[in-house]
């Protein structure tokens, strides 16, 4: 009878305790939601997608920091309406197949409500299809190729795209660098490199440029002697460089070891320091390139900006992280005046859409360090002004002709 009871017991205590881990998961269930509810009030999260690594990574470290800056003063100053802004970075490495990957990763992703990046050119064409289907806002703060914003409704830019650029360039020689009667172009074989090769020559035809020499490279080329000497052959006043730092930084550098004395064009892409330690300062000497943006002493907001981020982050900022820091600015802006704790992801994603596209006049503009950014009907900011730089001892610095009333 005693061991009968005890038997009870011991089966009554292990039926009890066998409940305990349902029930409990079931209160963990209810807490998890909960925590989710909490988390999504209290945090509002948008990614960055950019080439951490790879042969982009020093665009990739800049756009990182100044997206961390802009975060940082945002929820230091409370947040955006209280809530905590949070930033993913996705690291795309600069390849089409890993854009992919990541925007895969994003529009699944039931937290992030918009996309600043991506950075190349190639990687926000590969992920646009993706983020067209997710219904989310794809917002890059670097790629020019002509064709990005007009693909999809969801994409936009706060930079110049590559039709204006490569016009832009073929003017600038034109008009100042007036000794140049032939150019060579050197192109990157990627969505950015053709597309500004093309828009380039097309002006320089128009105004009697003489392009005397094409070539291409592609993104792991490291020795270009053969198309130097070809180039060389040719004798070009100028050669165009319509491609990356990283490829740009071994044409120059084995350009002058191989005796080539052309003046040496660039544009936005070359715009990194690493551009001038790889082709060292020597060489890289006298180089033109044309960027979205400098860094000027008139202007308090970029002063301040550029102030801050030395102190956060120990360097000066560069173009691209001062477009990243407008760009998660331009983000932050639409979900204070849109985020809907209530709504649905979708309504939420798509509110950030409706606020961008409704920023279409220079009234409704965003006035950031780079500059006011308003939109036309594809997303596209056409009415910031392009700058040109030159080597001068080893360093970047505005040229002395600048022609910011070409728009
Ligand atoms: N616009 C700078 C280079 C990046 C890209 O558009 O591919």
């Amino acid at each position: 009878m005693r061991m009968w009871f005890v038997g009870v017991l011991i089966l009554g205590l292990i039926t009890f305790s066998g409940c305990q881990p349902s029930d409990k998961t079931a209160d963990n269930a209810t807490d998890n939601t909960t925590d989710d509810t909490q988390e999504a009030q209290q945090e509002l999260k948008i990614a960055v997608a950019a080439p951490l690594t790879g042969g982009s990574a020093a665009f990739g470290e800049m756009i990182r920091k100044g997206a961390e800056l802009k975060q940082k003063e945002i929820n230091e100053a409370g947040g955006i309406n209280g809530r905590m802004l949070t930033i993913v970075f996705k690291d795309d490495a600069g390849k089409e197949s890993e854009a992919t990957l990541v925007a895969e990763g994003i529009a699944n992703d039931k937290k992030i409500l918009a996309v600043v990046g991506h950075f190349n050119s190639r990687c926000t064409l590969s992920g646009q299809e993706i983020y067209d289907r997710a219904g989310i806002v794809e917002f890059s703060p670097g790629s020019t190729n002509i064709t990005v914003c007009e693909l999809s409704k969801w994409t936009f830019r706060n930079l110049y795209h590559d039709g204006f650029q490569g016009k832009f360039i073929a003017q600038y020689i034109d008009d100042v660098l007036t000794e140049i009667e032939t150019v060579a172009v050197f192109f990157h074989n990627d969505d950015y490199g053709r597309g500004l090769r093309d828009a380039f020559v097309a002006e320089a035809e128009k105004i009697g440029l003489m392009i005397v020499a094409s070539e291409a490279y592609e993104e792991d080329t490291t020795n270009f002697k053969a198309q130097l000497t070809s180039i060389k052959a040719k004798k070009p006043d100028a050669i165009f460089i319509s491609g990356l730092y990283a490829q740009a930084g071994l044409i120059v550098k084995q350009a002058r070891e191989a005796g080539v004395t052309s003046q040496f064009y660039g544009a936005d892409g070359i715009d990194n320091e690493v551009f001038l330690t790889t082709a060292g300062s020597r060489a890289a000497e006298g180089t033109y390139i044309t960027t979205p943006f400098v860094f000027g002493e008139d202007d308090p907001k970029a002063k301040e900006m550029a102030a801050n981020f030395v102190e956060h982050h120990n360097v000066p900022p560069d173009t691209w992280a001062a477009l990243t820091y407008d760009a998660v600015g331009m983000i932050a802006e639409a979900l204070e005046k849109t985020y809907n704790p209530e709504a649905e992801l979708a309504e939420n994603r798509k509110a950030i859409r409706e606020h961008l596209a409704a920023i279409d006049t220079p009234e409704e503009g965003y006035m950031g360090v780079t500059g006011l950014t308003y939109f036309d009907h594809n997303g596209d900011t056409v009415n910031k002004p392009a700058y040109v730089k030159v080597v001068k001892d080893g360093k970047f610095v505005p040229a002395e002709k600048q022609l910011l009333d070409k728009k």
